[in-house]
C-alpha cells in the first residue's frame, strides 16, 4: 500500500509521543479494570471502526453568499483520493470514500479503483445529484427533479441515478445515496400528495435498476432549498418511501437535516426496530442544516446515537450494520483536520458507547431508577478514552496526533505548489 505522508515522518512523529501514550494508556486502563472493563476490548472495537470519506468534503464548502477557497484544494477526483488517503493514512479510521456524481465523475473507473486501494481505500456509497443543473443538460431542476411536473424532466433524473449505479457498480460501491431538494417554496405551489406519488415512481425506476447485493438510501432533511414543504422532509416520509419501494430501500440519517433540538437518538431507535436504518451523514449543528464538524457543538448528542447504536448491535449482531458517512462543509479550517478530527469525534462516540454498562442501565431502568439510569450513561460518556483511539491508531499504523503530525508534514504547502488554484475547479456541495 502506498503512503502519501513519508513513513519515516510518522514514525519519527509517534516516536515522540510514545511514551506519554503508554503513560495515559496505562493510567486509563487501570481506572477502567476497577470498572470491571477491559482496555484491550475497546482498543480492539475502536480499531474495527470506520467512517466514510465525502469527497466533496476535501475542498473547501462555502456557503450560499460565498466561497473561500484553501490553498491546494483538490480541483479533481484524483487529487481528492490523495487528500483522503492522508486522512485515512494518520487516522485509519476513514477508508471508505463516497464520490458524488457527476462531480466525481470518470471516464475511467477501473484507473481511479485501482488508485483507490493503491491507498488502502475502497468506495462507499455513491450520490447522485439533481439538486442543480449541469452544464449542457436538456432539462432543468429549477421546478424539481425526480417530483417534476414534466415527464422528461423526471426520466432525465432517473437516467442520472442509474448512471451513478453503473459507475458505483464499476468502482465497486454498494449503495446509492439519493437525495433531493425537491418541494415547493409557496404554499398551493404544488400538490403536495402529488409531489411526493411522483417521487415513489421516479424512486421504483431507480429501485428496479439497483444490483441484487446493492442497497439505496433516502436523505431526508427538514427544508432548503425548498423553505415550505420539502418533498422528502422528515424521517416518517423516508420510513414509508423505504418501506413502499422495498427491502433494499433504507433510510439515511443526516445528523444536520432535522428540527433543532429534535430527538435524533430516538430517530434512530426506530429506524433501527423496524430494519430500516440504512445509515448517516454525520456533522453537527446549531441552527439548521450547518454541516460543521462532527462532535464540534454537541458531541452529548452524537453519543446518545452510538448509544442507540450499541444497543441495535446487541439486538441484531453482526446483521446490524448500518453504513457511516461523514458529511461537512469546512469553511474555516483546512478540510483535511477537519475530517481527521471529525473522524476521530466520531470513534470517540462509537467506543464511549462501548463503555456503558448495558446490564447496570437495563437494571436501573426495570428499577424505575431514573437517576441512575443517566447516570449509567453519564459515567461512560465521562469517561476521556482519547488514550484507546491513539492507541489504535498507533497499532493499526496511523498517527498518535494526526493533525500535529499532518501539520508537521508540510503536505498542504506541498500541494498548493502542485495544485494551482483554477476559478470553479473544486465541486464542494453542501447536502
Ligand atoms: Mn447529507
Amino acid at each position: 500500500m502506498s503512503t502519501i505522508i513519508d513513513s519515516g515522518r510518522a514514525e519519527e512523529h509517534n516516536a515522540q509521543l510514545r511514551a506519554g501514550l503508554n503513560a495515559d494508556y496505562e493510567a486509563l486502563g487501570g481506572m477502567l479494570a476497577r470498572r470491571g472493563v477491559d482496555i484491550e476490548k475497546l482498543t480492539a472495537a475502536a480499531r474495527t471502526f470506520a467512517v466514510a470519506l465525502p469527497s466533496w468534503g476535501v475542498g473547501t464548502g462555502g456557503t450560499r453568499f460565498a466561497r473561500f477557497p484553501g490553498r491546494g484544494e483538490p480541483r479533481n477526483v484524483v487529487e481528492k483520493l490523495d487528500d483522503c488517503a492522508v486522512i485515512h493514512q494518520l487516522t485509519r479510521a476513514t477508508p471508505g470514500v463516497s464520490l458524488h456524481f457527476p462531480w466525481d465523475k470518470t471516464t475511467d473507473p477501473v484507473a481511479l479503483r485501482q488508485q483507490a486501494q493503491n491507498h488502502g481505500l475502497y468506495f462507499d456509497a455513491v450520490n447522485s445529484n439533481t439538486f442543480q443543473d449541469q452544464a449542457g443538460q436538456e432539462h432543468s431542476y429549477k421546478y424539481g427533479s425526480l417530483t417534476a411536473n414534466s415527464a422528461a424532466t423526471r426520466a432525465q433524473a432517473v437516467a442520472h441515478n442509474i448512471e451513478c449505479i453503473e459507475l458505483g457498480r464499476a468502482l465497486g460501491s454498494k449503495a446509492l445515496t439519493v437525495w433531493v431538494g425537491d418541494g415547493a417554496n409557496f404554499p398551493g405551489q404544488h400538490n403536495l400528495r402529488g409531489a411526493l406519488e411522483r417521487y415513489l415512481d421516479s424512486m421504483r425506476d431507480i429501485y428496479a435498476a439497483l444490483p441484487v447485493d446493492w442497497l439505496m438510501f433516502i436523505e431526508h432533511k427538514l427544508f432548503e432549498p425548498a423553505f415550505y414543504a420539502t418533498t422528502i422532509a422528515d424521517w416518517g416520509t423516508s420510513f414509508a418511501c423505504a418501506q413502499t419501494l422495498g427491502d433494499k430501500a433504507r433510510c439515511l440519517v443526516d445528523l444536520g437535516h432535522h428540527a433543532p433540538n429534535t430527538n435524533i437518538e430516538m430517530i434512530v431507535a426506530r429506524l433501527a426496530q423496524f430494519g430500516k436504518l440504512g445509515g448517516f451523514h454525520f456533522n453537527d449543528s446549531k441552527y439548521g442544516d450547518d454541516d460543521l464538524d462532527s462532535g464540534s457543538i454537541n458531541p452529548f448528542q452524537l453519543f446518545l446515537v452510538f448509544n442507540e447504536l450499541a444497543d441495535a448491535a446487541e439486538r441484531g449482531g453482526a446483521a446490524f450494520k448500518p453504513a457511516y458517512m461523514l458529511d461537512q462543509s469546512h469553511n474555516v479550517t483546512d478540510p483535511i483536520e477537519s475530517l481527521m478530527s471529525s473522524a476521530v469525534e466520531v470513534q470517540r462516540a462509537f467506543v464511549q458507547a462501548q463503555l456503558v454498562d448495558r446490564a447496570a442501565l437495563r437494571q436501573h431502568q426495570e428499577a424505575n431508577d431514573a437517576l441512575q439510569s443517566a447516570q449509567a450513561l453519564k459515567q461512560a460518556y465521562r469517561t476521556d478514552v482519547s488514550a484507546i483511539l491513539a492507541m489504535a491508531r498507533l497499532r493499526s499504523g496511523g498517527a498518535i496526533d494526526p493533525v500535529a503530525c499532518y501539520r508537521a508534514s508540510g503536505y498542504r504547502a506541498k500541494v498548493a505548489e502542485a495544485r494551482p488554484a483554477k476559478a470553479g475547479a473544486s465541486s464542494s456541495g453542501i447536502v
